[in-house]
């Protein structure tokens, strides 16, 4: 079959800091070549939705795929599928990804028809079978994991082994598009799967159902091998918590004298537990880390069931310093912050040298926050839901609150973006225009474009045309198993917790 691939549009986040590659839509795409099918991907990260009609008028795809990792696109998956049923009826059309699978009833409820499955969980050997269904006009509503609005076939099923499908990163048009700060362009690579801590805010965890998986290193060589681009971003929840995989992954990627610059995400407190396999990727190429700390005080990191502590993340920065990795750390801005409690992060992000992030909590579909936070919600606009608008009532009028959180980011940002920096950098800058490489220049000029308290604000008041439902037990923290898309007994066998988790 002909079957088309789309990721939505960039959100607001991605429009500054960083654009990355469809890294989920390229691993179904190649589990459909792999089934013998003509496959297409489309970014609209980078392509607009003309370029998406006028690649159903050429291609005219049997079936379109929409991944929805994010909650704030719905409106636009929902918008793109009806208005693919009208142009292309017989087309078959269906939505996975993280999002799309806590939410399905809802989705097929909005689509009125013009969504004909969900795909829950992931999508790698699923989507072959369900393609296979389609073409040979078989069931698909007892597919594991397949939503429809006739019934559905239960929970998911994992794929047998990580390896089976590498990402087919040939699909990506225009890559030198994708990129993260100065690791421009950037590719991205996953090593593992899942996340064996709990965090009350996250739903990496019921996602995949507590399970921790991993590639094994010779294949994630071999797919890194395959890599053009000098800079990757290595996209595991937790990057290294079992340090001998680190460790095997890198002697891999040395045996095959692989030499990029990395950029990965961890825990502070993984960090401090396995330190020696950071500093081997330091030698490596490891140049950025991200690292969720959340909060700066003992009373918030406890609200996100973060399981760590202030002095663990302060060892970790140190850690850091040491090794000579740059760290990104995100903090969570709560809408009960008044102008003192802004003013103190402010005075904190200054004080240290990293740089600092700062999102807003918001209660997403599959985290357990959703179940106790949302009976306040003040908005059910799904394009509000990513972490740069408040959802929840703020102690401070809105307005004030939007102008308190873009002051504090757009001071962080000067520390890392001013003048000052961007004449330390103009060489980088230079260097990467020469190569054709403009992400970086432009990200350096857009943060008063993007971040905009007046904008922020307005968008509370856009018409809206898509309700977010709330959960039916709101307000009760829901038993783990309620929150599960991959059941968890398969995989949690072969991991066990971490240490600090229950
Ligand atoms: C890279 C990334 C980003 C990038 C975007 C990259 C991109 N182009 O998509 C950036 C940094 C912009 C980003 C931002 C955010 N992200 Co993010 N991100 C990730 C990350 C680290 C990797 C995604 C990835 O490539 N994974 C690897 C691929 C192989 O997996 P996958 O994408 O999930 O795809 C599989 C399935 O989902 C499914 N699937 C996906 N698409 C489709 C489509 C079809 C048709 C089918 C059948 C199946 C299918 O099959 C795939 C293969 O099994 C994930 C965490 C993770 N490790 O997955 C979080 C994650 C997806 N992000 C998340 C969140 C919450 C966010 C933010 C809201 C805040 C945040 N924590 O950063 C913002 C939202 C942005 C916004 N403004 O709204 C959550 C999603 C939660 C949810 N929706 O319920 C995750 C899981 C992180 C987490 N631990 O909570 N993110
Ligand atoms: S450690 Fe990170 S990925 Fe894991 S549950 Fe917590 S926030 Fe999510």
């Amino acid at each position: 079959m002909r079957v088309l691939l789309v990721h939505p549009s960039p959100l607001m986040y991605s429009e500054l800091y960083l654009r990355l590659e469809p890294l989920g839509l390229e691993r179904v795409a190649a589990a459909l070549l792999h089934s013998g099918h003509d496959v297409r991907m489309l970014d609209l990260q980078i392509f607009s939705h003309r370029d998406y009609f006028r690649e159903l008028n050429s291609f005219k795809p049997q079936a379109v795929g929409f991944s929805l990792n994010y909650l704030a696109n719905v409106p636009e998956v929902v918008d793109l599928a009806k208005a693919t049923r009208q142009l292309a009826p017989q087309c078959f059309i269906f939505v996975g990804g993280h999002s799309g699978s806590f939410i399905a009833s809802d989705l097929l409820e909005h689509a009125q028809g013009a969504i004909d499955c969900i795909v829950r969980g992931e999508g790698e050997g699923i989507s072959q079978q369900l393609i296979e269904a389609v073409s040979s006009g078989g069931d698909i509503s007892r597919l594991p994991g397949v939503v429809t609005p006739n019934g559905s076939g239960g929970p998911p099923r994992f794929v047998e082994d990580l390896d089976s499908f590498m990402p087919a990163r040939h699909l990506a048009r225009r890559r030198n598009k994708y990129f993260i700060g100065e690791l421009d362009p950037c590719a991205s690579i996953e090593f593992t799967r899942g996340c064996p801590w709990d965090c009350s805010f996250c739903s990496a965890w019921t996602f995949y159902g507590r399970s921790y998986r991993k590639s094994t290193p010779q294949a994630a060589a071999e797919d890194m091998a395959s890599i053009k681009e000098p800079n990757v971003f290595i996209v595991d929840d937790v990057a290294f918590i079992h340090p001998e995989h680190g460790f095997a992954i890198g002697h891999e990627l040395e045996k095959r004298n692989i030499k990029k610059r990395y950029y990965l995400e961890t825990r502070s407190d993984v960090l401090c537990r396995n330190e020696e396999v950071f500093a081997y990727w330091r030698r490596l190429g490891l140049e950025y880390m991200f690292l969720g700390l959340e909060a700066i005080d003992e009373e918030g990191l406890k609200a996100h069931r973060k399981r760590s502590s202030t002095g663990v993340n302060a060892k970790a920065l140190e850690i850091a310093r040491r090794i000579g990795v740059t760290v990104a750390i995100n903090l969570i801005a709560d809408p009960d912050w008044d102008e003192r409690r802004f003013e103190v992060v402010r005075q904190w992000a200054l004080s240290i040298p990293e740089i600092v992030h700062l999102t807003v909590a918001t209660p997403y579909p599959g985290t357990e926050t959703w179940f106790t936070e949302s009976r306040k919600l003040t908005t059910r606009d799904y394009r509000l839901f990513d972490i740069q608008h408040a959802v929840l009532p703020t102690r401070l009028p809105l307005h004030r609150f939007y102008e308190e959180l873009v002051k504090t980011q757009s001071v962080i940002n000067r520390k890392h973006m001013g003048l000052g920096i961007i004449k330390d950098v103009a060489f980088l800058v230079a260097k990467l225009a020469l190569q054709g490489q403009t992400n970086f220049a432009k990200m350096l000029w857009k943060f008063n474009k993007v971040y905009n308290p007046k904008r922020q604000y307005g968008d509370h008041f856009k018409e809206l045309k898509y309700q977010m439902r709330l959960p039916e037990h709101s307000g009760v923290r829901p038993k783990a198993d309620a929150l599960y898309i991959h059941p968890p007994k398969v995989a949690r066998a072969e991991t066990p917790a971490p240490v600090g988790a229950r």
